[in-house]
């Protein structure tokens, strides 16, 4: 093999290289599995994937608002989050416990969930780095399975305390969409996100017009989350090692060119 044809071929193997490590950029989905960690009526539940965490905890707009059909009305508060193994998360809201009861049948089934019945509950996911979340997996859903998904895209960590769900809007949070009857897909699984915006705040439940026009039935909606899917966005292919590949490449070349030149 001539000089010439050596170097063609390292170089080959170098692009070749440079094209399986581009394809291993194409980073599949981790999935954070909410059936794991035991929480019982606590402010936390962690999921840990990918050496990432998805610490959920859980709000409701229970401050200030009074009877049990007062969805919309009240401020956030946070909540009680409870797991239900492979069932996922649920969340008893803190009119659950006041005296009289504020959201009337909010500590048993079926609103021991995340549901919309009297109060709009929530879980806010704050993962460690900035995610492309991709699937909402629900493990358990009763009645209706609509959903509501937001992403801070604020600068500093986000309060909700205080705040109204329509008021967040205007405090750095996006809708990322609504989706519907999610306990009938396949999977019980909703893709989301086709915007494929990132964020490390997410904000999931139970079907909320967030003071808009009514979208879907409200008040019917019973659900606990499995799992989340997505992608840390710090994980986008980048052309950059190929590039470098390249360069360390053309270096190689222009060495052994040099080298000849000199022979
Ligand atoms: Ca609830
Ligand atoms: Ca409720």
């Amino acid at each position: 093999m001539g000089t010439k044809m050596r170097k063609q071929s390292i170089s080959s193997l170098l692009v070749a290289f440079g094209a399986i490590f581009y394809a291993s950029q194409s980073f599949a989905d981790i999935k954070w599995d909410y059936a794991s960690p035991s929480c019982s009526g606590t402010a936390t539940c962690t999921a840990s994937a990918g050496g990432i965490n998805a610490i959920a905890s859980g709000w409701a707009d229970t401050a200030n608002a009074s009877g049990s059909a007062s969805a919309g009305s009240g401020y956030l508060q946070d909540a009680y989050i409870y797991s239900y193994g492979t069932s996922g998360l649920g969340i008893k809201n803190r009119d659950a416990y006041t005296n009289p009861v504020q959201d009337t049948g909010e500590s048993g089934p079926p609103e021991h969930s995340v549901d919309n019945n009297g109060r709009y509950d929530s879980l806010l996911i704050r993962f460690d780095q900035a995610i492309k979340l991709t699937k909402v997996q629900l493990g358990w859903w009763q009645a209706d399975s609509d959903i509501t998904v937001l992403r801070y895209a604020g600068q500093n960590a986000p309060t909700l305390a205080g705040q109204t769900y329509a008021g967040l809007l205007s405090l750095g949070w996006q809708l990322v969409g609504h989706y519907a009857d999610v306990g009938n897909l396949s999977q019980k699984t909703a893709a989301v996100n086709a915007g494929g915006f990132s964020a490390s705040y997410w904000l999931i439940g139970a079907y909320n017009p967030l003071g808009g026009s009514t979208q879907y039935s409200t008040g019917n909606d019973y659900l606990k989350l499995a799992s989340l899917s997505g992608t840390p966005s710090n994980q986008v292919p980048a052309p950059a090692p190929i590039a470098l590949l390249l360069a360390a490449g053309l270096a190689w070349g222009a060495v052994r060119k040099a080298g000849l030149a000199r022979a």
